[in-house]
């Protein structure tokens, strides 16, 4: 930790990180750099402070923060850092990431943090890098081709459908 990145990506506990790498993996795809670290606000406070402390001395750009259950890390980052923090509420075992998903988007007035779908980590990661895009013309483009593959991919599916039937098509897709 020291180098500048882009984006930090943070998770409560390394139960987050199969969920968390899709964020991480968009952002590669994208060429955005960026960190990812495992700290808890709970479990190691101090530590997490310091983390906090250390983005904003290197003014990272967006912040993308995943955790479950009573999931403050996202919020004890947006009090501390002045750039955009994204949530990811975690699945949680117990409450089925509910609790999660409360606990990260009922932020109160003044420190907002921006909350994707219960592991919404994807998500996340498109988010970050469209904020970056719009700073970015090389990133925007990127954005604009992703959109368009999606929108080509949705439109060749119902192609195949009106061709096919959707009896071929279920057969297909098994
Ligand atoms: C949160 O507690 C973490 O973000 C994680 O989602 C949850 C459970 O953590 P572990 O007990 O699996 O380490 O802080």
């Amino acid at each position: 930790m020291g180098k500048n990145v882009d984006v930090a990506i943070i998770m409560g506990s390394d139960s987050d990180l199969p969920i968390m790498k899709d964020a991480a993996k968009f952002l590669d795809d994208m060429g955005i750099s960026y960190e990812i670290t495992i700290l808890s606000v709970h479990r190691c406070p101090e530590a997490a402070a310091e983390y906090a402390k250390s983005l904003k001395e290197r003014k990272v750009k967006v912040i993308i923060a995943g955790a479950g259950g009573a999931a403050h890390l996202p919020g004890v980052f947006a009090a501390q850092v002045p750039c955009p923090v994204i949530g990811v509420p975690i699945m949680s075992k117990t409450l089925n990431g509910v609790d999660s998903l409360y606990s990260i988007v009922q932020m109160p007035s003044g420190i907002p943090v921006a909350t994707v779908a219960i592991n919404g980590a994807k998500n996340a990661g498109i988010l970050a890098a469209t904020i970056l895009s719009t700073s970015n013309d090389d990133l925007y483009k990127k954005i604009c081709d992703y959109k368009a593959s999606m929108n080509e991919s949705v439109l060749k599916k119902n192609e195949k459908l009106h061709d096919i039937g959707y009896e071929a098509y279920l057969k297909d897709m098994k």
